[in-house]
């Protein structure tokens, strides 16, 4: 986004600044038209949108770290689903523009105009759409407040929707310097999803982290029960990125091969600065994996940085061959593939005036950085190479290995496309269905032969496929194309597609997405670690040589429930430990009467139904406080009496082994409560160090003290305070959650049979408890471990019955994510981590088909 230097003031908030003459009231939109178009600022409203917010305001951290005065980012994802972004660099601005009149951390996160003074922090090199990047976050939170510890204070400002709700006020004494803001995203705006993805945010940490050698970055998500923070520091950087790439193989040589540069070149008459690094080094494996990033942004689809390192590659590879006799006549030609065989490299630019392809920034089109990179590079090869010509003689052998196998998996590629699309020979083991028309029809590819046979039975034959795939899958990472195609289950599920696979099209005998047998090809394993291996493997595979099929949008993932219950004579599949445990207090409510002792007044049922949910929510929420030591009831007996404002901050005091907490309702009691206690505002405390992080050279850390106070924020209060709303309007009692003596409520359950009885409950909480102890109540619970424990008829009317199943469908942006992770997060045998791996970062989207 550019930035006008003769912009107009900017925009203010009236209802708040009402200083502000009238004069510049014409300008009140401001931020609301990111609101109206979250596409143009934010890149849209879906997930990758809502992820895309973090990276914005976590750039700006990573930005003051490249100026040099950050050296420790800290993210925390909360359990209302807020996020906070913590880093000790130099502090927004806070003092009043001369221009503009307001305080610079305003207009920084208020005003999408403020270039000049405030708007760049004299970054060289900025990954984000600088100057936009906060506030439009800012305009599509629900709330966002932001702490500055600056010149020996705090600061603090709040904001709901864009619109300044607390101006900036100080909080405090600071000790040091940093900024720390805290957002939740808008559901107004983010209509698809609010919930960050833990996978998807830690990669992103790590890969920061691989990136910006030095910087120490922290990461909680406070969601899970019993989450413990993950710290990420890598004192070499991008050269212990590549050896984390090489981890579980084996390398072809110990040191990685590294280079860098830094130059500044003119180009449309202007002056760009241009930072090199490109790390490699060569395993033992037949794939490649490299790669891209510009300004710490990664491009997926490479661009003129990696076609300059290819072809430097290639010509080093050849020209050292060639200087030192190493190629026989009978070798082939060495080809760009060949030097790909094995090798992992990590190219990492920083450019002052970065073009991208598109506003995803998948590929970089600065045509100067090609030349560059392809001359920077190939000089250091040719040194590397020539220091230690054994490594390099080690490089060239795997490169002629693979010229020579070039011609054996072209042929084995030719044998399989003619199987498959000879026509005549569709596998045995498929058992397809009656309809021909693709946009019709699906596959299931089904693990086990003994799932495969229920499926089979099940099926409505018509329109779905079924192909069991037996044992384990060959391990395509490992193995060479030829190897893969001559795996029997490989081939059977290439000729069942019917697409062909590889690079290049038909006539070369590549991969026809038109050529596709079923527009809908779904994976269905167990949910158990071999289940999610070869989900794993076969995900793998399709991305890497059936790709159009992703992109397409034909590729699924079968959701088989995780439970049975059964009551009476009622059987419910369950999908997930979410929906149990609704399920459990929907039937805990059902024929219940719920009774007010004061003045006898009965809840009607959709009430009773609107009370519970509420309180489950609370009760999840809650988590968050009980983690500071406090009851939960005993802080919701805090919440003010006429707006139920919930506290916003617990202090926590430990006095030898004496603990005690404290309550503060706000910014000023919080500031009061310092003040009292002789303490800085700063202090909240840091992430824990998980022990793999040497100590910080710029922030010592204290010595543990006798008497300890640590001050939490509780971002929940905001959503409490809504559910608390909700219950008081429901005509429950919420003055007093803590346990009274004598009884508020009473349930009674069996009403009108013989069996009633009437239960005293006296506290709101206590009826939750109890309602869902009754759902629980002659209830059988059966957990499935695999598909195999279901028949025919279970498995269709569950997992496969278009009416009633779910499907998660895989994106391209997924599996590239995935396919990149495999190599990057993992160890070679390593399955719960794979599990891990698949579960968050893998986040398919939920889809009714
Ligand atoms: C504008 C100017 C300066 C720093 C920043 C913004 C800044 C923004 C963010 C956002 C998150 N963390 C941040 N840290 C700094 C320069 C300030 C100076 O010159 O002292």
């Amino acid at each position: 986004m550019s930035e006008a230097s003769d912009s107009p003031p900017p925009s203010q908030n009236p209802v708040i600044s009402e200083t502000y003459d009238a004069s510049k009231l014409g300008k009140l939109e401001g931020l609301e038209a990111v609101r109206k178009k979250p596409g143009m600022y934010i890149g849209g409203t879906d997930e990758r949108a809502l992820h895309h917010c973090v990276s914005e305001v976590l750039d700006n951290s990573v930005d003051e770290h490249l100026a040099g005065h950050c050296s420790r980012i800290e993210v925390t994802i909360h359990v209302d689903g807020s996020i906070s972004i913590r880093d000790n660099g130099r502090g927004i601005p806070v003092d009043i523009h001369p221009q503009y009149g307001i305080p610079g951390v305003e207009m920084v996160l208020t005003t999408l105009h403020s270039g000049g003074k405030y708007g760049q922090g004299g970054y060289k090199f900025s990954g984000g759409t600088h100057g936009v990047g906060a506030k439009c976050v800012n305009a599509v939170s629900e709330w966002f407040e932001v702490e500055v510890s600056r010149g020996g204070q705090v600061h603090h400002m709040r904001f709901e929707r864009g619109k300044t709700i607390k101006k900036l006020e100080v909080i405090g004494k600071a000790r040091a310097t940093g900024t720390y803001i805290t957002f939740k995203p808008d559901n107004e705006i983010f209509r698809e999803t609010t919930v960050f993805q833990t996978g998807r945010i830690s990669q992103r940490l790590r890969e920061l982290a691989f990136l910006n050698s030095g910087l120490e970055i922290a990461f909680l998500d406070e969601r899970p029960a019993g989450s413990k923070p993950e710290t990420y520091y890598y004192k070499d950087g991008v050269e212990e990125f590549v050896k984390q790439i090489n981890t579980g193989k084996t390398p072809l040589h110990p040191k990685p091969i590294r280079i860098t540069k830094e130059t500044s070149v003119k180009n449309d008459d202007k002056q760009s600065e241009i930072h090199l690094e490109v790390v490699l080094q060569y395993n033992d494996t037949y794939n490649d994996q490299v790669l891209c990033y510009t300004n710490t942004i990664h491009n997926p689809d490479g661009g003129t940085h990696l076609s300059g390192f290819r072809s430097a590659l290639t010509r080093a590879i050849n020209q050292f061959s060639k200087a030192n006799n190493l190629l026989k006549d009978k070798d082939p030609q060495i080809t760009g593939d060949d030097v790909r065989e094995g090798l992992a490299a990590v190219i990492s630019i920083k450019h002052s005036d970065p073009k991208f392809e598109s506003q995803t920034k998948v590929k970089l089109l600065s045509p100067e950085v090609e030349s560059i990179v392809g001359s920077v590079c190939y000089e250091g090869l040719m040194m590397a190479f020539e220091t230690t010509p054994s490594i390099a003689k080690r490089i060239v052998d795997k490169s002629l290995n693979a010229a020579r196998a070039r011609e054996a998996a072209r042929k084995a590629r030719e044998t399989v496309r003619k199987g498959a699309l000879s026509g005549g020979g569709l596998p045995g083991k498929l058992a397809d269905c009656s309809e021909r028309d693709p946009a019709l029809t699906e596959l299931y590819i089904v693990e086990g032969d003994s799932a495969g046979g229920s499926a089979k039975q099940g099926r409505d034959r018509r329109f779905q496929a079924i192909l069991p795939l037996r044992g384990k899958l060959i391990n395509t990472e490992k193995a060479r194309l030829d190897k893969v195609l001559s795996n029997e289950e490989i081939r059977t599920l290439i000729t069942a597609c019917g697409t062909g696979i590889g690079e290049g099209d038909e006539s070369v005998g590549g991969f026809n997405v038109n050529k596709a047998r079923y527009h809908r090809i779904i994976i269905m394993t167990d949910a158990d670690v071999d289940g999610s291996h070869i989900r794993t493997l076969l995900l793998t595979f399709i991305y890497r040589q059936m790709k159009g099929l992703i992109e397409r949008g034909y590729i699924y993932i079968a959701q088989p429930p995780l439970y049975k219950i059964k009551r009476k004579k009622r059987e419910q599949y369950v999908d997930n430990d979410e929906q149990l445990n609704r399920i459990l207090l929907e039937l805990g409510s059902e024929d219940v009467v719920l009774k007010r002792l004061k003045d006898q007044h009965v809840f009607a049922p959709a009430v009773i139904d609107r009370i519970v949910e509420s309180l489950a929510a609370i009760e999840k929420l809650g988590a968050g406080v009980t983690r500071y030591g406090a009851g939960l009831a005993e802080y919701l007996d805090h919440h003010e009496k006429e707006t139920h404002a919930l506290p916003r901050y617990i202090a926590r005091l430990r006095e030898g082994n004496k603990e005690s907490h404290e309550f503060l309702r706000d910014e000023s009691a919080r500031a009061a409560f310092l003040e009292r206690q002789g303490l800085n505002a700063d202090l909240t405390p840091v992430l824990a160090d998980s022990g793999t992080t040497p100590p910080l050279p710029v922030e010592k850390k204290p010595v543990a003290p006798a008497r300890r106070v640590t001050l939490h924020e509780i971002f929940e209060s905001t959503e409490m305070t809504k559910l608390l709303k909700a219950i008081a309007a429901s005509g429950l009692e919420i003055n007093r959650f803590s346990t009274t003596e004598e009884a508020r409520y009473t349930v009674t359950e069996n009403v009108g049979q013989k069996t009633e009885t009437t239960t005293e409950l006296r506290a709101p909480l206590e009826i939750l408890g109890h309602i869902r102890s009754l759902g629980r109540k002659g209830l059988s619970i059966q957990r499935y471990k695999g598909l195999g424990e279901m028949n025919p008829k279970q498995l269709f009317e569950t997992t496969m019955d278009p009416d009633k199943r779910r499907l998660l469908k895989v994106s391209i942006d997924d599996a590239a994510k995935a396919d990149a992770l495999f190599t990057l997060l993992m160890g070679d045998e390593v399955p719960p981590r794979r599990q891990f791996i698949e579960d968050n970062a893998l986040n398919v989207q939920y889809l009714d088909v």
